[in-house]
């Protein structure tokens, strides 16, 4: 790595020159991963880690500060660095996110937590209690930042005959939708190499409750143990938060951002006709009621509630739908 000082003006120049490249109108997203240099892996206090994309350093990892004219990063980043200091760098451009994930804050603005992504996997497990609704409202986030979801249902070696009905109702729920819907045991390794497949070359940030089992399937799909797992024995099935800040795993087929434990996903507000959309079933069918402002409750030819009654639409997915209605009010 090069350790040649340069002035100031000389670094502002190379900035400004990378930021007007980066900015080019009509290049696309590989082009402009092309043009970065590195990719934030994770948080440190201030500072970023950031991996090396290109050249003989290929694949290590640097620790970076910031340029204060750039926007918060956030991990997924492709970014542009520089060497500054012995051993750190200065990030000078970020390339523009493809997309990003993210939830909202108490002021209902999304606070990013990783960017460019081709799958979110929203992963829920036998303990602790799977809830469709939880699962609705990533699938509601995930629909209105237009990214993938994947849903996969984790622990499954503690599948028992009383919680087994209740499961598969929520799974077919889902694969009904066409959802890619997948059943693993991070534990035991049942149904990893079909998840594996998927995930090949892909970019893919895993989301749900704490103690599901996110960084345990990190672990699993990783082979190594690259997570810090937490006990969840010893916080009464609740769930701890070992992880704080999404971290990227680049690993040899494939990258993983495990995303820091959420115990409740909250979307904050969002205009009902976006919460609609993450719901497939109920959008299609609710342009059928009589009333265009039909609020599929007590209206006469209502196509929503008919859908309920033959049982083309699950009436649990409906309630769910209205929970998170009710909850932006
Ligand atoms: N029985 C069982 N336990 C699991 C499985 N996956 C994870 N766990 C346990 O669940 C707890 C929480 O896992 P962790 O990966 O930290 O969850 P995270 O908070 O979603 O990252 C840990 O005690 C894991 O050992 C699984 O497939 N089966
Ligand atoms: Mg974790
Ligand atoms: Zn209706």
């Amino acid at each position: 790595m090069s350790k040649r000082k340069l002035s100031d003006q000389q670094k502002n120049r190379i900035a400004e020159n990378q930021q007007k490249e980066f900015n080019d109108v009509g290049v696309s997203d590989s082009l402009q991963q092309a043009k970065s240099n590195g990719r934030v892996i994770s948080h440190y206090g201030q500072q970023v880690e950031v991996e090396i994309l290109h050249g003989v350093d290929s694949g290590s990892v640097i620790r970076c500060h910031q340029r204060a004219n750039l926007p918060p990063l956030v991990t997924g980043d492709f970014v542009l660095w520089e060497p500054d200091t012995d051993d750190r760098g200065v990030i000078v451009a970020q390339s523009d996110r493809r997309n990003v994930f993210g939830r909202p804050d108490a002021q209902g603005q999304l606070k990013p937590v990783a960017a460019n992504l081709d799958y979110v996997l929203i992963v829920f497990a036998v303990v602790p209690q799977a809830f469709l609704n939880l699962v609705d409202r990533y699938l509601v986030a995930v629909t209105q930042l237009g990214l993938e979801p994947i849903i996969v249902l984790n622990k499954i070696d503690l599948l028992s005959e009383e919680k087994h009905e209740y499961i598969d109702n929520m799974l077919s729920i889902y694969r009904a939708l066409n959802y890619p819907v997948f059943e693993v045991s991070a534990l035991e390794g049942d149904g990893i190499s079909a998840l594996e497949e998927l995930l090949k070359t892909k970019t893919t940030v895993l989301v749900g409750q704490s103690g599901v089992g996110k960084s345990s399937l990190i672990n699993r799909l990783g082979f190594e143990e690259l997570a810090e797992v937490g006990d969840l024995s010893q916080s009464k099935y609740k769930g701890t938060h070992t992880t704080t800040t999404a971290r990227l795993y680049h690993l040899r087929h494939f990258d993983l951002i495990d995303s820091p434990g959420i115990r409740e996903f909250s979307l904050g507000k969002m205009a009902p006709a976006d919460v609609l959309k993450g719901f497939i079933e109920l959008r299609e069918v609710s342009t059928l009621c009589k009333f265009r402002d039909c609020s599929h409750q007590s209206e006469p030819d209502c196509a929503v509630q008919s859908a309920i009654a033959n049982g083309e639409i699950s009436a649990d997915r409906f309630s769910s739908y209205q929970r998170i209605l009710n909850s932006m009010e």
